[in-house]
């Protein structure tokens, strides 16, 4: 995988704009819903979807793409909006999240929405299903990588312990795992309501290679997963340092800000200062 040009580089900071602002806009039509958590894998969402994953939107079931399996799956909304700019259905249809008969319902459903490769909303069983998808990319020499999104809280949850300890020791090295390490989950910080302790030597004993990187850094993420990519050879795990809310100030203050209600008001305030960041990609060192 070759490095990230400056002109992929700013292309990818611009996705990753675009995605927080149709976000919004399909979490405020609604008028309310996960953004916290949703915003905080929008950085990551846009290096895959935009550089690291062989897919093809108007193929979505296509048999030698790449999975990606969003275990924390309430953060289906950020999937949905990148998928949407990705062209796999309209942008338009985002207006109709987590409404009766929708195609894109709160939490990802892979029988539902063109483009999700797995039903996630109950915290854990993705790290199996990916484990799973792994290893029949394997069996079966397709080449296929199998991506898979973990929440920092939902490690709380033993499933994802006995997928990962599977998964390096049967050395898949198609697989490459990513923890949104925002330190939050539902009800607090993960310090107040049980700390994980040190997870780069945890997933390290479990037989992990283990990196590190800024979560909202588009460079830093592609670095980390070229490198885990170079390495071959076990599972790689990608620590990803995120904010929960990341884009939205009042969000990222907002401690409770794994769901909120949005009223136009906020949406307005919110919106303006989404596409000033969009706009200012770009002309940081000309200010
Ligand atoms: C098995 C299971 N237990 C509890 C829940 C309820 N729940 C949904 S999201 C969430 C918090 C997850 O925290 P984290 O993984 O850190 O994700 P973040 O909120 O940071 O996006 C919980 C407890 C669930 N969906 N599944
Ligand atoms: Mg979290």
């Amino acid at each position: 995988m070759p490095e990230l040009t400056k002109e992929k580089d700013l292309a990818l900071r611009r996705f990753a704009a675009s995605i927080r602002i149709e976000l919004l806009k399909e979490l405020a039509s609604l008028g309310f819903g996960h953004i916290g958590g949703s915003l905080s894998i929008v950085d990551l969402l846009a290096v895959l979807y935009g550089e690291v994953m062989r897919i093809d939107p108007k193929n979505p079931h296509w048999e030698k793409r790449d999975k990606l399996i969003v275990s924390k799956g309430h953060s289906g909304p950020a999937v949905y909006a990148a998928l949407a700019l990705k062209g796999y259905f309209p942008p338009d249809m985002l207006k109709t999240l987590n409404q009766g008969g929708t195609s894109l319902p709160s939490h990802c459903d892979r029988s539902k929405t063109p483009g999700i490769d797995a039903t996630t909303g109950s915290l854990g069983q993705g790290a199996s299903e990916a484990v799973g998808i792994a290893l029949a990319e394997r069996l079966g020499k397709t080449g296929c990588r199998t991506y898979l999104i973990l929440g920092d809280g939902e490690l709380q949850e033993g499933q994802c312990w006995e997928a990962i300890m599977f998964a390096a020791s049967h050395r898949l090295e198609g697989l490459t795992v990513f923890v949104d390490n925002n330190k939050r989950q539902l009800d607090g910080y993960l310090e107040d309501i049980q700390t994980p302790f040190d997870l780069a030597e945890k997933f390290r004993s479990f037989g992990c290679h283990v990196l590190r990187a800024d979560g909202h850094d588009v460079r830093a993420i592609h670095n980390a997963i070229r490198e885990a990519e170079a390495f071959g050879n076990t599972v790689h795990v990608i620590l990803l340092d995120t904010i929960k809310g990341k884009g939205i100030r009042e969000v990222e203050e907002t401690v409770a800000n794994h769901s909120m209600t949005i009223s136009p008001q906020q949406c307005n305030r919110w919106m303006t200062e989404l596409e000033q960041a969009l706009h200012s990609i770009g002309k940081e060192t000309s200010v």
